[in-house]
């Protein structure tokens, strides 16, 4: 494929059928405040590395989709200001030879374009509160429909509509696993309140479901919810009192469509005194620690 740049260290892992974890870049230029993005970004690859597995950071750098990025690579998505890339604008960026940083959607798509099976990322985008007249929806959930891979993710950001988004995967028909639980995670806190059909104990397991779904299904990914760990999560009172003030403050703004992720993250990391900001990089770590896992069971398959 002369449209993708892939490295050459994922390239040999790949080729050698060795875990490769895909690894998203908007969480990165987003989702993070500077410096600590930049530092988080190397942690995450470096959990992998030290457990044997190949990381894949995907951006798009002037046109071109990279899958695993250099050093140089890595500093770009973590301080330029980046565009945030979905699926349809791969293509434009593309013809244009400009750079995006993925979200899930487009890491995904990019990542399975090159046979990449296994995805980290923090939380899930999902259905947004009053998206019933809004119609927002992230197309996260539109391209697990359609994209054969597992992604590891802490389940979808309390800023969320979390039963319509658990709704819309069953629509959607992407089956949702708790890892070790049955209850659906709420990103920073352990525990949503909202039940799951499905839970597994071991990455051996979840390997099988993937060889399964591959023979039975019709091409649509795996969302694997991994709770934060429950001494890890943030205090669900305090939770409760920095998000009701900052819809306050998105709605005062005049904040909508895809500015609205970035601007609440922003805004609730400023309002916890940085307290948000230390649980999401704990759950991204755990997330990435788990991929990393499931991706080794894959490969040894
Ligand atoms: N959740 C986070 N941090 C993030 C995102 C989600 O905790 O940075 C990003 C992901 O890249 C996700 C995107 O794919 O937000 C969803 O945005 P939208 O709702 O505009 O599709
Ligand atoms: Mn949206």
């Amino acid at each position: 494929m002369n449209s993708i740049l892939i490295s050459a260290e994922v390239r040999a892992a790949l080729d050698g059928n060795k875990p490769v974890v895909a690894l998203e870049s908007t969480i990165i230029s987003h989702g993070l405040p500077r410096p600590r993005n930049y530092e988080a970004a190397l942690e995450f690859e470096e959990i992998l590395r030290s457990i044997g597995v190949t990381p894949a950071t995907i951006a798009i750098l002037d046109g071109v989709p990279h899958i695993g990025l250099d050093a140089e690579g890595v500093k770009r998505i973590a301080n330029e200001d980046l565009a945030k890339a979905s699926v349809r604008d791969i293509p434009i960026l593309a013809a244009r030879k400009e750079s995006g940083a993925t979200t899930v959607a487009a890491t995904a798509h990019i990542a399975s374009l090159a046979g990449i099976r296994v995805f980290a990322t923090g939380g899930l985008g999902g259905v947004h509160r009053g998206a019933s007249s809004t119609f927002d929806e992230s197309a996260d959930l539109s391209t697990l429909a359609v994209t054969p891979i597992t992604v590891v993710a802490a389940g979808v950001k309390s800023v969320l509509d979390i039963p319509a988004t658990l709704e819309r995967l069953e629509s959607l028909s992407v089956p949702v696993i708790g890892w070790q639980t049955k209850e659906f995670p709420a990103f920073w806190l352990n525990k949503s309140g909202y039940q799951l059909d499905w839970s597994l104990d071991t990455v051996e397991q979840i390997a099988q479901v993937m060889v399964s779904q591959d023979e039975l299904g019709h091409g649509q990914g795996i969302v694997i919810a991994n709770p934060i760990p429950l001494e890890k999560q943030w205090d669900p009172e305090e939770h409760d009192r920095v998000l009701e003030i900052a819809f306050k403050a998105a709605e005062a703004a005049g904040i909508h469509g895809k500015a609205v992720t970035p601007f609440l993250l922003g805004f609730i990391v400023e309002e916890s005194k940085g307290k948000s900001l230390e649980v999401n990089l704990d759950l991204a770590r755990n997330n990435v620690a788990l991929a990393g896992r499931i991706a080794t069971a894959w490969a040894a398959r």
